[in-house]
């Protein structure tokens, strides 16, 4: 990746781009195997269509030592057997500090140092502070997409296998009265 010069980006939020624009990623359901507590409604799901669960687009500042590189991500509302919607959750291996904004809709931040969870919950507005050494995940809790730009340093680097061997402490889950939060337990 080469380094860009200092440039203002776009967000159009109706169309979910950014201008100018860098990579884009979309998750499907089939891509979050092993993260939801219900494998087989999670199975069902992928059959039934494999629907889109999240896409983050990002600018084209790139992922190197220094720079500071920001996505934006879009998680649709949903539940997989109660369980919220939500990203794949990732530990930044070079441990590294890293924020989000939300831009609309309703989530919430879930954090995992390993042994404590905290949540942060997110409206427009709201900045979520994620230290260094803090695995993070985001879930939708609203019945509209989720929308939160990320800014991150260039050489943070991004875990996944760190999320599927240690869990995140706990899942969120709609209530009859809100959110549940239930330990991380498999079954
Ligand atoms: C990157 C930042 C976000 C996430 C995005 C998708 O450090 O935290 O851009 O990559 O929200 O989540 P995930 O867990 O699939 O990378
Ligand atoms: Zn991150």
């Amino acid at each position: 990746a080469l380094p860009v010069p200092p440039m203002s980006i776009r967000f159009d939020q109706g169309a979910g781009t950014l201008s100018p624009e860098g990579p884009t990623l979309t998750r499907r359901m089939s891509d979050l195997e092993g993260l939801f507590r219900d494998s087989e409604a999670w199975a069902a799901a992928v059959a039934d269509g494999d629907p889109i669960v999240y896409s983050v687009v990002s600018s084209p500042v790139p992922e190197i030592d220094r720079e500071l590189p920001q996505s934006i991500t879009t998680i649709q509302p949903g539940t997989t057997a109660g369980e919220l919607w939500m990203t794949k959750g990732h530990q930044h291996p070079n441990h590294q500090g890293e924020i989000y904004l939300c831009i609309s809709g309703h989530g919430g931040l879930l954090m995992f140092d390993g042994t404590e969870t905290r949540w942060v919950d997110m409206t427009p507005g709201t900045i979520g502070y994620m230290p260094p050494g803090w695995a993070h995940r985001s879930i939708n809790v609203g019945d509209e997409p989720y929308s939160f730009l990320a800014v991150y340093p260039g050489g943070a680097g991004h875990d996944y296998g760190w999320v599927l061997e240690h869990g995140m402490g706990q899942r969120v889950l709609a209530g009859a009265d809100g959110l549940d939060f239930v330990n991380y337990v498999e079954g």
